[in-house]
């Protein structure tokens, strides 16, 4: 297990204070916070060797193109990829899917073929391929959510057909904190010939993930919500569905050979890397592996479970309170949306910040599933590896006393 005391040092931010109280930050779906050999990476970077890569033949460019390409090896490995030239660096998970929407979808879907998302899609994974869809004159068609907020996977076999070119979907729901069973539904996908894109922003950070083993086609992840800066993510692509595909963004970089009238493609992954890349920010992503393996990813998985039961069995005891997302935390990441009935979650974010504790409140870029649920929006409590079960007491204190005031300026209006 993890010792998240111990963890919390190694976090500068988490000793501030917020509205004269410490700082429970459980907003760790929407960004994580970064521990001090990250931070310490970006200034040994700008510090050290601040350098062009792939260009210079001066020292300080050798140097940093060597800790870039050693931050896409550790990368490669976190993940369980079988070389670092399926592994391209770029902004965040939604710069990632447009990435394949963009390059494969256009050479690949056709007028009448189907894309398979799910009824649970971050607005990243869903709004891409409503464009695709749009350009093509492709539909999309969708998993739907079973009662218990799983998939139903009772109708796979029939939303999941020899039209389908695409499966799109989330490996962990942002809002219900679902898992889903990503490997059965490449299986199932891979015998009628569709190829799979996992968004893994809400798996990769928080548990063990190998791309072989899921066997997908596409991953696609944000380091910043796995210690790491913004502005750095990550597109794995499966060979030979790689080799296929054409260059994204063009320029610098990219290119092999360049003529006046026309130009040749770099090898892989540069390919997909035009311009001068975010190079210290990928050297940071590269310590934040090192930092999420040396914690080990089954114990960080661990310590969510254990959070998110025992927040679970608070939460359930609050009056008017509805819970989202699967009961069996077997399938579920360390994701707790709720609706106070009576209070929007605005108001209740607000009034939770007043006491010190940063949660996450409204639709999570996830509007369509919020009608789903048939509510405006919910407050979103998500965990990570500094988080502890006091920081849970302080939430459901915070919470009782948030309702005790909001019920009581309802009953006076
Ligand atoms: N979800 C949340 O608070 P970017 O912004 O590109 O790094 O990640 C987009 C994204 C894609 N898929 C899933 C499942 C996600 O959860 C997110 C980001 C944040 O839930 C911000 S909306």
């Amino acid at each position: 297990m993890l010792d998240a005391r111990r963890i919390r040092e190694d976090f500068p931010v988490l000793r501030r204070e917020v509205n004269g109280r410490p700082l429970v930050y459980l907003d760790n779906a929407a960004t994580s916070q970064k521990p001090r050999c990250v931070i310490d990476a970006l200034v040994e970077y700008y510090e050290g060797y601040n350098s062009n890569v792939h260009r210079g033949v001066h020292a300080l460019s050798v140097e940093a193109t060597a800790r870039y390409e050693e931050a896409r090896a550790k990368v490669t490995a976190f993940i369980g990829a079988p070389s670092h030239e399926q592994l391209i660096f770029v902004r965040n998970t939604t710069e990632a899917i447009n990435l394949v929407a963009r390059t494969w979808a256009p050479a690949n879907v056709h007028e009448g073929d189907e894309i398979l998302l799910t009824e649970m899609e971050h607005h990243s994974n869903l709004v891409p391929w409503q464009k695709v869809a749009q350009d093509t004159g492709a539909h999309l068609t969708f998993i739907p959510l079973a009662e218990d907020h799983t998939l139903d996977l009772s109708r796979l076999e029939t939303v999941l057909t020899s039209r389908t070119r695409l499966v799109a979907l989330t490996h962990v729901s942002n809002v219900l904190g679902t898992i889903n069973p990503v490997k059965e539904i490449a299986r199932a996908a891979h015998q009628l010939g569709a190829t799979v894109l996992v968004d893994a922003a809400q798996s990769v950070p928080h548990m063990p993930v190998d791309v072989q083993d899921l066997d997908c086609d596409f991953l696609a992840f944000s380091g910043h919500k796995m210690c790491a800066p913004t502005g750095i993510g990550v597109l794995y692509v499966k060979r030979p569905v790689l080799d296929e595909m054409g260059p994204f963004l063009h320029g610098g970089e990219m290119v092999k050979e360049v003529w006046y009238d026309h130009a040749t493609w770099n090898d892989l992954p540069l390919r997909f890397e035009a311009g001068t890349p975010n190079i210290a920010d990928s050297i940071a992503l590269g310590a934040a592996v090192d930092y999420l393996q040396g914690l080990g990813m089954e114990n960080v998985r661990q310590h969510e479970v254990q959070l998110t039961g025992y927040t679970l069995n608070a939460l359930k005891e609050l009056e008017d309170v509805t819970l989202f997302g699967p009961k069996d935390l077997n399938v579920r990441g360390g994701v707790v949306s709720f609706y106070a009935h009576g209070v929007h979650p605005h108001d209740l974010g607000t009034a939770l910040d007043k006491l010190g504790i940063a949660i996450r409140a409204g639709h999570h870029c996830a509007m369509p599933l919020m009608r789903k649920l048939n509510v405006p929006a919910t407050a979103r409590a998500s965990f990570y590896i500094y988080n502890t079960e006091e920081e849970v007491d302080l939430l459901v204190d915070g919470l009782k006393q948030s309702l005790r005031f909001f019920s009581h300026v309802t009953r006076r209006a």
